[in-house]
């Protein structure tokens, strides 16, 4: 018998295979199917296509611009995937589009736990009815158009393996990221050489005083964060500390009181 793996699995649907594969190839998200957390497959919707063309897409009815994939290709391959999912949970198919829920960092953690087959379109899309058949939710990764699903996809997949456990070496790393711990921006980096084209470290981060370099890196946490992503402070969680510290943050740059706009 096997033994039921704890590895997150997900199955992608995509007529370019190859693309979707290089994420299991490289970097941290290698380092995540290697350890096991992760496990990734593809299916090809032309490997389930039964003419001599092996057609996966045909005009839209009613007319216009581009092509549109057929149902029955997607169909089984979907089926497929699925299948051989071993996981025991229930397998979410979610399909990558500009009409779908926005990706953030509470729906990456929300998929982090949960089997998944992901389908990648491409050209004008996919039949209507594939998508009302098959698919539990619609994903988007932001407001633009891409040539296909699978760029979506390899989002998907790889900030979702960052959030699974072991896969990060630091296993802080992301916690303590933005968004994750607390919705702010990250504080600035910065590594060696001490002077770059006359440019000096922050002299805080060579003190050796933990302490204030906590409170600086919080600082700048915030301060970034009023300055670029105001909209980010609304949800943050603030400590009294955090608020005295914004007050300062605020008051530094309006010295008069005066609104900035
Ligand atoms: C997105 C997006 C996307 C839509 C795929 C037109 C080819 C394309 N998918 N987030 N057909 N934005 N998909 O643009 O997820």
């Amino acid at each position: 018998m096997t033994i039921g793996t704890s590895a997150t699995e997900i199955a992608v649907v995509t007529l370019f295979p190859g693309l979707v594969n290089a994420v299991g190839e490289c970097g941290m998200t290698a380092r995540a199917v290697s350890k096991g957390c992760l496990e990734l497959s593809t299916y090809n919707p032309r490997d389930y296509t039964t003419d001599r063309h092996r057609t996966v897409d045909d005009r839209p009815y009613g007319g216009g611009p581009g092509m549109v994939l057929m149902s029955g290709p997607l169909d089984a391959a979907i089926t497929d995937a699925v299948a051989n999912i071993q996981s025991q949970q229930r397998v979410q198919v979610v399909y990558l589009s500009p009409q779908g829920q926005r990706l953030e960092h509470r729906l990456v953690c929300e998929l982090a736990s949960q089997p998944m087959v992901l389908v990648a379109g491409r050209y004008e899309g996919v039949d209507e009815r594939l998508l009302q058949a098959r698919v539990d939710r619609e994903i988007s990764i932001g407001d633009y158009v891409l040539s296909g699903g699978e760029l979506a996809a390899m989002v998907v997949i790889d900030a979702v393996a960052r959030q699974l456990p072991g896969v990060l070496g630091h296993q802080d790393s992301a916690a303590e990221e933005s968004f994750a711990g607390t919705g702010l921006l990250e504080y600035p980096q910065y590594t060696r050489p001490e002077n770059f084209q006359g440019m000096q470290v922050p002299e805080v981060l060579t003190s050796g005083n933990h302490e204030k370099i906590k409170l600086w890196r919080r600082y700048q946490s915030l301060e970034r964060t009023w300055r670029r992503r105001p909209d980010l402070l609304e949800n943050a969680q603030l400590s009294s500390e955090d608020n005295l510290m914004l007050k300062k943050i605020i008051k530094a740059a309006r010295p008069n009181g005066s609104s900035e706009s």
